[in-house]
């Protein structure tokens, strides 16, 4: 596959508006005297607002009309579109096409005025001073699913062929008008409940391989550009991603797991009580990741390769982080805190055919982590702060 221009989608793509509209939900049922439960924000993915909050009602119980907390929520988020945060990968991507010159353009549905409201954090500086070309939902005559946005956005590029314009999409609304204008897609999705992988999956395979959408990736971070005939990435430390931009920090008490870890796999996992787990996890991509942790009251900082996501393997329902500590512990230390400072990122998460195929992979992705984390640009996350224990 031969393309040679980029067009990115905004919402879902390069920023992260749905733990912005999570943290906002949270918001207006403290007003409520209730708690956004993980079983609630649960229900609510994916889900157009107004069905979101009837569910969400109806899970917590509460008297208020839907309409009326829609409301309030849509004011706070006015209020709020300037700490909107980009998705993990997407800095990167960016600064990619520029570093090397790829044409590439944003087609968004956001109106103008709210694009520049989610631009205008200090935050998002370096990626809004990079983002040139810009066509946005109230400029075009007709939204995505038709494909008016996407040639408006080639059109600022020149008109490139639309065979050669590839596009990174995450709702199927949006795939669907790429494809509508002849351009390559792929699309960005998690597993995750509420997510749009399925019909991605029904459209992708709709499809001749070579027109339409012809890929699915859970994340920017697992997007590879020589597979599209643009340069490929350049910043690899040992075949892993730095995210020196963002790491994930995540602290929390050990808690039981699913008991497989030492038993089946013979590697051990520290499962994190996903209370304290839930907005880190909600922003984290599902993925495998390197990076450094600490346990209790010793402030040793040990190098850790962990899973975040649902464990295809064996589909859990749930997103966990499980981190694999590489050191040997005397004794299992449930109970304790534990705290991570998540640097690098390796991989998807995978099924296997195989538990061996599994239980390699893991060993695989270990040794790997080993040299990379000894490298400057990340042993440096060593003497992070955040491992030190409170006291
Ligand atoms: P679980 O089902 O609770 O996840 P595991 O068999 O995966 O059980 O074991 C995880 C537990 O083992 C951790 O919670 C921790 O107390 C202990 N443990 C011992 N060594 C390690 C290590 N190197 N990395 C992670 N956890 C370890
Ligand atoms: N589970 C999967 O289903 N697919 C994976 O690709 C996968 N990769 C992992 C990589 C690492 C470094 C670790 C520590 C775990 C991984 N797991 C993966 C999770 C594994 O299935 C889980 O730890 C055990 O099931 C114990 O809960
Ligand atoms: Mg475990």
């Amino acid at each position: 596959m031969q393309c040679t221009t980029v067009i990115l989608d905004l919402d879902g793509t390069l920023l992260d508006t749905e733990s912005l509209c999570l943290d906002v939900a949270s918001t207006v049922l403290e007003q409520e005297g209730k708690v956004l439960t993980n079983e609630a924000a649960q229900v609510a993915l994916g889900k157009k607002p107004l069905d979101c909050w009837r569910d969400v009602a109806r899970v917590l119980n509460l008297s208020t009309p839907p309409e009326e907390l829609l409301e309030r929520t849509e004011a706070l988020l006015k209020e709020r579109w300037s700490s909107t945060k980009r998705l993990p990968g997407a800095l990167r991507l960016v600064r990619h096409l520029a570093r090397h010159s790829i044409p590439f353009a944003v087609a968004s549905s956001t109106p103008r005025q709210t694009f520049e409201a989610k631009m205008a954090g200090a935050a998002q500086q370096p990626l809004r001073e990079l983002l040139k070309n810009v066509v946005c939902g109230d400029e075009v005559p007709r939204g995505k699913p038709a494909p008016d946005t996407f040639v408006a956005a080639a059109k600022l590029l020149g008109s490139p062929p639309p065979e050669q314009c590839l596009v990174l999409e995450d709702s199927p609304a949006g795939a669907q008008a790429a494809k509508a204008a002849g351009m390559k897609v792929v699309g960005i999705s998690s597993n995750g409940p509420g997510s749009a992988k399925q019909q991605l999956e029904a459209l992708r395979d709709g499809e001749d391989a070579h027109s339409g959408l012809v890929d699915i990736v859970p994340s920017l971070l697992a997007f590879e550009p020589q597979r599209y005939g643009l340069p490929p990435f350049d910043d690899l430390i040992g075949g892993t991603i730095p995210m020196v931009d963002d790491p994930i920090y995540i602290k929390g008490e050990v808690v039981s797991g699913f008991g497989r870890g030492s038993k089946e796999l013979g590697i051990p996992t520290a499962n994190v009580a996903s209370e304290a787990l839930r907005v880190a996890l909600s922003e984290a991509v599902t993925g495998i990741y390197a990076g450094f942790a600490s346990v209790g009251s010793d402030p040793t900082p040990h190098k850790m390769v962990m899973s975040i996501g649902y464990n295809p393997f064996y589909g859990n329902t749930h997103k966990t982080a499980e981190p694999w500590i590489l050191s040997e512990f005397p004794a299992p230390f449930y109970g304790s805190q534990i705290r991570l400072v998540v640097c690098s990122y390796i991989r998807p998460e995978a099924n296997f055919t195989s538990l061996q195929a599994l239980v390699d992979r893991i060993h695989e992705d270990a040794n790997q982590s080993r040299r990379a984390l000894d490298e400057p640009q990340l042993s440096s996350f060593k003497s992070d702060i955040f491992l030190k224990p409170e006291p």
